[in-house]
């Protein structure tokens, strides 16, 4: 896995992703058997969660309803949108980008999507488990160029199924799921130890997985999913007792992404972006070593914000144009906030207020790579915004709605 590579740019591979050569091996790696090293401390429930995961490249729209939705005008009338550089233009991208995203299938020929709320937005599958299980994981890379892994936030896993290398080798032996090429695929495992228990007071907990191969560009790019944990036995009546929300503030830089060259050549054909050098760095005298994968996801280009803008979205979706989270009065909720980015958020709701570990509050701080489990009873009907506090990023798109309907709920009761 480790290489000394040199290659001129002009010769990127772009790989065949049909056949899948070893997934009849990968698909045997799913046979429930524990990872080579287990903590002390975990007590096998028997229980084995599988999922099936393929990273691709999709297109993806902040602004699907075309209008910024927070001031109620038109995209292009928005000052808003201009200021920030999100009208689409022959110099500007706008909104619709290509991007790599985990998309989960209900079994191991990746023919059929799994079923995903469509408040979910960009988000990978939502996976979950309890206490004393183990996650296996059937990824596949479906993209043409570029590399993909799957490592988890919080949950245990051994080195195999780390999802990231450390450079250069040291001190580990590289797995194929630390960056998994076009065309390939992966088991990963992942165990729920007692201490990944949801906090006291709580039944379920949010952790996540994310792509780190390049983890910058791969963030900005997409790649990245939910994971919940549940107490023992508690999985089925947590789901049918809360009405449970995701929300993933991030921010994409998308002249950042790995996908940004492509972008820049697919959707504004008269501006001529390229590579910033032609070859990739020889290799010096001494112990060096450039680990292919990464170089790969982390192309230097000459695209800047002005041709793909910086985005800060709520699960994709910028200025309250998400789908939105519903509920009916009384009901209980349980909302799962996340950021990965480069920069803080604050959760806040207008008109009902959550519990952060017991407390009160309208406002919920979020740094990055941090989850945050709070619960909410909808006492207050009505149309309301979830928002970031954070005015920037408020400016930028982070805003969104849920409803709690009062009388003649649309929705499916909750189980008593
Ligand atoms: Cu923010």
């Amino acid at each position: 896995m480790i290489k000394v590579f040199a290659l001129a740019l002009a010769a990127l591979p772009v790989a065949v992703t049909a056949g899948y050569s070893n997934i009849s091996k990968c698909i045997a790696s799913m046979n429930g058997k524990l990872p080579y090293y287990t903590p002390e401390e975990f007590d096998f429930s028997g229980q084995v969660r599988r999922y099936y995961i393929a990273a691709e490249v999709d297109t993806w729209d902040y602004t699907p309803t075309g209008w910024d939705n927070w001031l109620g005008v038109p995209m292009n009338e928005s000052f808003r949108a201009q200021t920030w550089g999100y009208i689409p233009t022959n110099e500007s991208i706008g909104t619709v980008y290509d991007k790599a995203l985990y998309r989960g299938y209900t079994g191991p020929d990746f023919k059929t999507p799994t079923e995903q709320a469509p408040w979910q937005g960009y988000m990978g599958p939502t996976l979950r488990a309890e206490v004393g299980d183990m996650i296996e994981i059937l990824f596949i890379n479906k993209m043409e160029t570029f590399y993909a892994s799957v490592h988890s936030m919080g949950l245990f896993y051994t080195k195999e199924s780390e999802g990231s290398i450390y450079y250069n080798g040291t001190g580990t032996t590289p797995s194929p799921g630390d960056a998994v090429a076009p065309g390939e695929c992966f088991t990963y495992k992942w165990l729920v130890p007692p201490p990944d228990t949801p906090n006291p007071g709580y039944v379920s907990k949010l952790y996540s997985y994310h792509s780190y191969v390049s983890m910058y560009q791969d963030q900005d790019a997409g790649l990245s999913g939910p994971v919940i944990v549940y107490e023992p036995g508690k999985m089925n009546t947590t789901m049918a007792s809360n009405r449970e929300f995701i929300v993933f503030y991030g921010d994409n830089q998308e002249s950042n992404s790995f996908l940004a060259l492509h972008n820049v050549e697919k959707y504004l054909p008269a501006v001529q972006a390229m590579n910033e050098s032609s070859t990739y760095p020889q290799p010096g005298p001494g112990n060096h070593s450039i680990w292919y994968p990464q170089m790969i996801n982390t192309p230097k280009t000459n695209v800047n914000t002005d041709m793909a803008a910086n985005f800060f979205p709520m699960n994709g979706y910028i200025f309250a144009n998400n789908p939105p989270f519903e509920m009916c009065v009384n009901d209980a909720a349980i909302w799962y906030l996340w950021d990965m980015g480069f920069d803080t958020h604050v959760a806040h709701w207008h008109g009902n207020n959550v519990y952060n570990n017991g407390l009160n509050t309208p406002a919920v701080p979020l740094n990055p790579g941090q989850m945050v489990t709070v619960n909410m009873i909808a006492l207050n009907p009505g149309q309301w915004q979830l928002i970031c506090h954070f005015n920037t990023h408020l400016s930028k798109g982070m805003e969104a709605n849920y409803i709690i309907y009062r009388d003649n709920c649309p929705l499916p009761p909750l189980a008593t």
